[in-house]
């Protein structure tokens, strides 16, 4: 029987997060131990763990047919597979920063100046594409001190929280890309392949539906009912059921995170009381 072979980073920052996202979606897999190929024994997958730069390659030779990646990874590698679904963890920026002291007041400051990068690719397109013309220096790693040793007036780099660059006298002045984790694929799977990668991105999409929403209950006067319905943006319409107290019921409904604390106060206004709030497991649209 045909397998789906995932390619996962071995170890760093997309790791945890990657497993988890595979047995949040119900996938059982022996982890660590060091393997480098494992095998689900409850879905029909193979998982690969390889370092995160050789990821786009081996999908774009589907060696693996679909990884998770960085999209600044991605992006600097210009293989030609597609991106199926955004992740949503481990955001990120590649941004330019200089010296702290530097009197810096626009991108023309790299005008005839040097920028070490490890990401090249994206660093040139951005500079062409804003008539920059700066000398790229390329480099493996520890890009941060380089304007430190004089091998650069500034650099592009990853940024999160943004303490490497404070720590080494770095500003940062102006962002090239937004990037956040990827599951990237092969554009010519197989019908049988496509069939259960689309199965693993119907979990993915449950889980993070999930996740992005709360299911809530509350009591309400009968009289208020109807106002109370609309501020509540549920997916269907709410379920509301007599509470054994006359003249009150019970009325249960999906909220978004995002509008979480506005709807709730908007809900005790309006006369809600014995608010609950739980986590959803999996949501099925
Ligand atoms: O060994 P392998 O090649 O597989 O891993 P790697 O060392 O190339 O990558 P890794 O594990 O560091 O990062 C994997 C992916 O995580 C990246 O491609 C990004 O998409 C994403 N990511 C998210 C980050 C960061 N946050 C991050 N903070 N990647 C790197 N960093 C580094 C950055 O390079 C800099 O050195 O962290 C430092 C900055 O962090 P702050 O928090 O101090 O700003
Ligand atoms: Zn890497």
């Amino acid at each position: 029987m045909s397998k789906l072979k995932i390619a996962l980073q071995k170890s760093g920052r997309l790791s945890e997060k990657s497993v988890a996202l595979l047995e949040e979606c119900g996938l059982k897999f022996p982890n660590g131990g060091g393997k480098l190929i494992t095998e689900s024994s409850n879905f029909p997958v193979e998982i690969l763990f390889l370092r995160d730069d050789d990821i786009p390659q081996y999908v774009e030779q589907k060696v693996a047919h679909i990884g998770i990646i960085g999209e600044n990874v991605l992006l600097e590698s210009r293989k030609d597979i597609s991106i199926s679904e955004k992740l949503n963890f481990s955001g990120c920026r590649l941004s330019l920063a200089v010296p702290k002291e530097i009197d810096y007041e626009g991108l023309s400051y790299f005008n005839g100046r040097k920028i070490a990068t490890t990401y090249p690719n994206i660093l040139s397109g951005y500079l062409a594409e804003n008539g920059i013309s700066a000398t790229v220096e390329v480099i493996s790693g520890s890009v941060e001190i380089a304007p430190g040793i004089g091998l650069s007036d500034g650099i592009c780099d990853i940024v999160s929280s943004g303490s490497t660059l404070l720590s080494n006298g770095l500003r940062e002045v102006d962002s090239v890309l937004r990037s956040q984790a990827v599951m990237v694929s092969n554009k010519n799977l197989d019908p049988e392949i496509q069939l259960i990668l689309d199965r693993l991105l119907f979990r993915i999409r449950a889980v993070r539906k999930a996740k992005e929403n709360k299911y809530i209950l509350l009591n309400s006067p009968n009289g208020r009912l109807e106002e109370i319905i609309r501020i509540l943006p549920g997916m269907n319409s709410p379920t509301i059921l007599p509470l054994a107290k006359e003249g009150w019921s019970s009325l249960h409904s999906v909220i978004s995170e995002e509008k979480f604390w506005e709807i709730i106060d908007e809900l005790k206004e309006a006369g809600a009381e014995g608010i609950l709030v739980v986590p959803i497991e999996k949501m099925i649209l």
